[in-house]
């Protein structure tokens, strides 16, 4: 009896259910489709048709179980997550869905039998990047991990008509183009008019007398827009619960417009009509800096308030005006500060419009909301000034001065007369301009805050809220950061996927600790073999891409070492770039120096606005160019610079890694995703003792993991003392050549000095991020790989055992750690 039920529960994840089409209906739909919905028929059709055609069949399957999801979260009054989140990077949708469904098999032999290639169309689909990078793709493997487990859960973002930018390299500069992803419709989303929500905006605060006594503020708004839902829906693996991700999009509200036309303003009604619409216009490309715009703080109020507004309207259909069950049903997840302004906003309608008292409004409040923290540069914590919050949201800025007083109070009670606490902990900081701190409000606002990775929990705790930690010592957790495997082995890498299957069954997508059966196959020559053969197979796949893309030409027996992550100095991509420079003065001093051939491959966008990111781009570029053109070292050492990385793009590039580099200066990077897609695929870690690094390490073991650097307290305790970076620059005979050929014209010529700013800034500047210290370690590292990479046998199995040990690093887990620690959560089956 429970073989049978298991036997089953198997078979649903790994083919379409009943339900489902079969292949030759899938068939006919997609020409139904290809007929009725796009207007051209089989002989006509190009790849675009074809993918339409395929996706609004698909779709098909989607909405069934979205509306039975629906169903089923209403029907059992469910408590449900509700994910605010400014980014969700969801890359391509296609093959995802199918693989949650079930579907893909079916799919790829209904198009053959039509003369299709499902790989050729997929190509089709643009990305969906609403996010700049961690912080935003975190959101959607979280979404697809709550879908997955059946959790009552709806994610809330910003519907940007253009997601963040596409990157171009002309002459190894980095030139951004807009991206306009729904150019040609998007077949996945639903526009849901119905929903739309009005948001108040500007304008002044009006204080009434009541007769009881009560103070009563009305805010009379200056503006008001519009928020038009699209939802998309998020289809868990194995096809049962189908959650939503619901974007708002900024329309002006005709109401207003009305007033300004009927007055004869029709230049004025069409210029209020693009304000509103700017609103959801674009994402700000900044990863972990503020931009400190009204747009930005517009932008963040406009998608939380529609989506309270939604959360209520719900609320109420099911419990009326009675409250007291709000934060029974109903938490509320703020991914980092970006929707903190949701607190203020709820207490704003639990006083204003409901009418409760402040207290009653704040007990409710402060058991809805639960924050997480992605980040501790200083230059990420947002805080906006008074009066310009005052300016676009006046009530609010009058509410978070109360909550302020308040909890003052509270601070009070706990440090009598210290004002240098209070200074610290007040959401207002004083000075000439007084600002409002996002990230206290944050913390006093929710009933859990959270950092992404024990390191980064821990320095929170330590370093950035301390006092808040004393006051409320179980307020403040960790939750280590996880990633779909749905995504990231299955989807992305087939074969090895199918060698998993075969070695371990086919439920390690929905657990991924099943990975460690792998690992009593680590010495297997055999497995070995087809392990690194497949591998291969993706360095051949990845080659050709990079031909295409760059016109570079790569060999797949080269190690392929890979660094792909947004550009900051954080992350060092230029301390990569040391080291590539020092092998090849290395090569070029000795041409029989021993090292097995390298390709060093990045992908990386910089804030448009950060000027030495765009330094560290050229200067890769400069680098490649004349390294892949020198014929006495180019069959040894290549440089790849592949442009507009995305989603997408790392889907090609993770299967083919052999070497990941993480290399942030310790205590900078809260966690990072990509260690754990990397090592999840294969690939072996360069890595410094930062962020889920630390995790991975642990999970891994020593042996198969190359660790450099200094760790956290090593770099306090060389702060303390005082860093000079010129107490390496001249110590090092090899780190001073390497810095000052940035100075000649080498790699530009005819230009000296054009990539001396990143020599400056590790020297004079300071080196901040502690590239200079860290060079040597690296360096021994990255031998120690090289060698490695030289033993095949030895290579192989460090290589499958990092497969084996990455259960712990599914999104999946992490969902479960929200549920337990922080939501409270249950699963709704869907039948
Ligand atoms: C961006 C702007 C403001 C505040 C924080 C950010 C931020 C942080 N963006 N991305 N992060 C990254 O978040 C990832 C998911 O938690 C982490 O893995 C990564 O280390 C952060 O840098």
């Amino acid at each position: 009896m429970t073989t049978k039920t298991t036997k089953r529960a198997t078979k649903k994840v790994a083919s379409s259910s009943k339900t489902m089409m079969n292949k030759a209906e899938l068939k006919a739909s997609i020409v139904k489709h290809l007929h009725c919905s796009l207007g051209t028929d089989e002989n006509k059709a190009n790849n675009h048709a074809w993918w339409k055609a395929t996706c609004a069949s698909v779709q098909e399957h989607v909405l069934e179980g979205l509306r039975k999801t629906q169903k089923s979260h209403y029907l059992n009054d469910t408590r449900a997550v509700h994910y605010f989140s400014a980014e969700f990077l969801m890359g391509r949708l296609m093959s995802n869905n199918l693989h949650n469904l079930g579907l893909f098999e079916q799919t790829e032999k209904a198009l053959n039998e039509l003369g299709v290639n499902l790989t050729d169309i997929m190509e089709e689909e643009p990305d969906m990047a609403l996010g700049n990078g961690g912080l935003g793709r975190l959101a959607a493997c979280f979404i697809d991990s709550l879908a997955t487990l059946d959790l009552p859960a709806v994610g809330y973002g910003l519907h940007y008509e253009h997601g963040l930018f596409r990157q171009e390299i002309q002459n190894g500069e980095q030139i951004e183009r807009p991206d306009s992803w729904r150019d040609y419709g998007n077949p996945w989303e639903i526009c849901r008019p119905e929903s739309i929500q009005d948001i108040p905006l500007f304008g002044y605060v009006e204080t009434k007398y009541g007769e009881n006594g009560r103070i009563n503020k009305e805010w009379h708004p200056g503006h008001i827009v519009k928020g038009l839902p699209w939802d998309i829906p998020v289809v868990g693996y194995g096809g049962k619960t189908v959650n939503v991700l619901r974007l708002w999009q900024s329309q002006s509200s005709d109401y207003f417009n009305w007033d300004v036309f009927n007055a004869g303003g029709y230049v004025d009604a069409q210029t209020e009509n693009v304000q509103a619409e700017t609103i959801s216009k674009v994402l700000y490309p900044n990863d972990e800096t503020q931009a400190g715009k009204d747009l930005r703080l517009i932008q963040q109020y406009f998608f939380s308030a529609c989506s309270l507004k939604d959360i209520i309207r719900r609320y109420k259909r099911a419990h009326g005006d009675d409250w007291s069950r709000f934060s029974e049903q109903v938490v509320i997840q703020l991914n980092d500060t970006h929707p903190a302004v949701a607190i203020p906003e709820l207490m704003r309608i639990l006083i204003d419009r409901a009418e409760l008292d402040w207290d009653y409004a704040w007990s409710i409040c402060s058991k809805t909301f639960a924050y997480t923290n992605h980040t501790l540069l200083p230059e990420a914590l947002e805080k906006w000034p008074a009066r310009m919050f005052e300016r676009i949201l006046p009530r609010h800025l009058e509410i978070i001065y109360e909550i302020n007083r308040r909890f003052m109070d509270e601070v009070e009670a706990v440090w009598p007369g210290n004002n240098e606490i209070k200074r610290k902990l007040s959401i207002i900081e004083e000075g000439p301009d007084k600002m409002v701190r996002m990230g206290n409000l944050s913390v006093i606002g929710s009933f859990a805050v959270n950092g992404v990775a024990e390191i980064h929990s821990a320095l929170v705790k330590k370093d950035l809220f301390p006092e808040f930690n004393h006051m409320w010592p179980s307020k403040l957790t960790n939750v280590t950061n996880g990633i779909t495997p749905r995504r990231w082995l299955k989807a992305c890498n087939p074969a090895l996927s199918q060698l998993i299957d075969g070695k371990i069954g086919q439920d390690w997508p929905l657990n991924l600790d099943k990975l460690k059966g792998l690992a009593e196959f680590a010495e297997d020559a055999k497995f070995q073999k087809q392990f690194m053969k497949i591998k291969r197979d993706n360095k051949v796949q990845l080659a050709k891409e990079v031909m295409a893309l760059t016109g570079v030409e790569i060999d797949p027996n080269a190690i392929f070492d890979v660094q792909i992550k947004r550009l900051h100095e954080y992350k060092r991509q230029h301390l990569n770039l040391l080291y590539i420079m020092a092998l090849y003065r290395r090569l070029l001093e000795n041409p029989d120096y021993d090292m097995h051939p390298r390709v060093f491959l990045f992908g990386a966008k910089a804030a448009p606005g950060y000027k030495l990111a765009k330094d560290i781009i050229f200067a890769i570029n400069k680098v490649a160019e004349k390294i892949n053109n020198d014929a006495r070292v180019n069959h040894k050492l290549k440089v790849v610079f592949l442009p507009n990385y995305r989603v997408s793009l790392a889907e090609k590039m993770i299967p083919a890694a052999d070497i990941s580099e993480q290399i942030s200066t310790a205590g900078k990077e809260a966690s990072g995703t990509g260690n754990m897609k990397l090592s999840l695929n294969g690939a072996l870690t360069v890595g410094t003792l930062d962020g889920a690094n630390i995790e991975i390490a642990e999970e891994v073991g020593d042996e198969n993991i190359f660790i450099f650097g200094l760790t956290v307290a090593e770099v306090e305790a060389l702060d303390k003392k005082g860093y000079n970076p010129f107490d390496y620059y001249d110590n090092n005979r090899e780190l001073k050549a390497v810095l000052d050929w940035l100075d000649s014209d080498y790699f530009t010529p005819g230009k000296p000095g054009a990539l001396s700013s990143l020599k400056r800034s590790m020297l004079e500047g300071g080196d901040h991020y502690k590239v200079l210290a860290d060079f040597t370690s690296y360096c021994e590292a990255q031998s120690l790989a090289d060698k490695a990479y030289k033993e095949p046998e030895r290579w192989a199995k460090m290589a499958i055992l990092n497969t084996a040990h990455m259960g712990k690093f599914t999104s999946d887990r992490s969902i479960k750690d929200y549920v337990e620690r922080i939501w409270k959560l249950d699963p709704c089956k869907v039948e």
